[in-house]
């Protein structure tokens, strides 16, 4: 036993409280069981930022889609902060997050990070969904607009100042299997305003896990680029910002 749990319960006991040094933190919809335990996606990953970080938990089915290799969806994710801390947040029926991540972006400045996920709404199809640590807990923050369409998702292809405004800004696919639409937005007064799409690009193959078909290319002082697959055929572009609109820069093989 730990120096520090032996210190909580004996703070407890002392108090004659429930232990007040518990790691969960706990949402509107109730989180962890009596144990604190969470189920973890069976193809989630960890990802992290600074002292933060981040996964999907409570796998379900009730969205039969499966582009992502099973019917195996995430019903909620966890944060845990810097001291350790916990946060849960869990959707209610009528969505699930189909991803396999939970991105953490410092996408307003404040030095705390954004969770930025895919949400799929059952009827709606997929959404940028943005959350805000407050605390120890988990805010919805925005969304981006759903696709409409039930079994219409988006993969995200990352997270970078694109236009050079000094802003970070959300690149994703918008229909990576059929139209590949790639949408640009940034957060700006609490919202994502959309400042640039092209189509024609796929950063995902139908039935694969693998998110990472495309990749950021940091370093230019216009902003970041992204290199992406061209649909519909071997070739791969890189993508960026001229005149504020996205233009491909250059096409390999050509
Ligand atoms: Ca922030
Ligand atoms: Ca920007």
């Amino acid at each position: 036993m730990t120096r520090i749990l032996k210190y909580c319960l004996a703070v407890a006991a002392a108090l004659m409280l429930a232990p007040i040094c518990s790691a969960e933190t706990r949402d509107r919809a109730g989180t962890a069981d009596k144990n604190g335990s969470m189920q973890s996606l069976p193809d989630g990953e960890v990802l992290r930022w600074r002292g933060y970080s981040a996964w999907l938990i409570d796998p379900t089915r009730r969205y039969r889609h499966g582009v992502l290799g099973d019917a195996i969806e995430a019903g909620g994710f966890a944060v845990r902060t810097p001291q350790g801390r916990v946060a849960v947040y869990r959707l209610d029926s009528s969505a699930v997050f189909e991803d396999r991540r939970v991105r953490l972006a410092d996408l307003d400045g404040d030095g705390v990070p954004e969770a930025v996920v895919i949400k799929s709404y059952l009827q709606r199809g997929a959404a940028v969904a943005i959350y805000r640590l407050k605390g120890d807990r988990i805010r919805p923050l925005t969304e981006g607009p759903a696709i409409g369409r039930a079994n219409r998702w988006l993969n995200i292809a990352g997270i970078a100042d694109f236009d050079g405004d000094g802003r970070l800004d959300i690149a994703y696919v918008q229909t990576p299997h059929l139209a590949g639409i790639v949408r640009v937005f940034t957060l700006r007064n609490g919202s994502l305003h959309e400042i640039g799409r092209k189509a024609g690009y796929t950063n995902h193959r139908i039935g694969s896990g693998d998110l990472d078909l495309a990749r950021v290319v940091p370093g230019s002082a216009t902003g970041a680029r992204l290199r992406i697959a061209v649909i519909g055929t071997n070739a791969m572009a890189v993508l960026g910002f001229r005149n504020g609109r996205i233009v491909e820069l250059s096409r390999s093989p050509n």
